[in-house]
């Protein structure tokens, strides 16, 4: 098993560039650092699931329909909804076992996108580990989507798929060929010592940062304090358990 030939990793910098990336890989790691895949992590953990949808409009419709929903748009709660994109908002007990529709400004349009991947996990810094086993584990070829901001490349996404990457290839199971999956993983190596220094002044952080999202970005910015792998199946993101792989068998 161990000397079977290597997998691929690369990294898809942002959302606009996946239709040049997606053919033939078996798993995709949506990443969206902050805050979208931080916050779903964090309610997987919480034993909540979430249905990703693109639009406000999509949620307001789950929302009459009597759904939990959370919207945020710039950073922001949109109007008419309770909760946004907080990962601490998700560690809610009264969330326990609910389903939360969720809208984002980029992390819910890259998750729909990936959507035709015969695998779909949720992936950021805080289950960088966890995540890196199952995927060795799994040895797929493996495509891992940054969600950017709005279509753009961002840093922080960038070093979570670069870190991602990185602890694959050290396996010895899998190669990289993209130009953009070597950058990533010497920026996440320039980053790992001091991840909040090395996005000071990213684009990002400035924003979150004007919106006094401090703590949220200390959180995010977290690696390793959770150990939960969020799947995409059916439509919801659920924990992923030992049961998928065997129904995947
Ligand atoms: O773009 C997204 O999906 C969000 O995570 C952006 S924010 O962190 O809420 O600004």
């Amino acid at each position: 098993m161990i000397n079977s030939p290597k997998k691929r990793v690369e990294v898809c910098f942002a959302p606009t560039q996946y239709e040049l990336y997606r053919a033939d890989y078996k798993i995709c790691v949506v990443i969206d650092v902050l805050r979208a895949t931080s916050a779903i992590c964090t309610a997987v953990n919480n034993s909540t699931k979430i249905l990703p949808v693109s639009t406000v409009e999509e949620a307001r419709a789950y929302q009459k329909k009597g759904y939990l929903a959370a919207a945020e748009r710039n950073g922001e709660i949109v109007e008419g909804f309770d909760i946004g994109n907080s990962p601490f908002a998700f560690m809610d007990p009264d969330l326990r076992q609910k389903t939360v529709v969720l809208t984002t400004t980029n992390g819910t349009k890259a998750i729909n996108m990936a959507k035709d991947m015969d695998t779909v996990v949720i992936g950021a810094l805080n289950n960088l580990d966890a995540l890196c086993a199952w995927l060795i584990e799994q040895h797929e070829d493996t495509l891992l989507l940054g969600s950017g901001w709005k279509d753009k490349f961002n840093l922080e996404d960038t070093i979570c798929a670069g870190a991602i990457a990185d602890q694959l290839i050290k396996s010895g199971r899998f190669k990289a060929e993209e130009d953009s999956t070597i950058a990533a993983k010497y920026i996440s190596r320039s980053a790992r010592d001091n991840i909040f220094g090395y996005l000071k002044a990213s684009s990002h952080r400035r924003r979150l940062k004007k919106l006094n999202l401090n703590e949220d970005i200390l959180y995010c910015l977290t690696p390793n304090n959770l150990d939960c792998i969020p799947i995409l199946k059916d439509g919801v993101i659920e924990k992923l358990t030992p049961e998928h792989v065997s129904q995947k068998a």
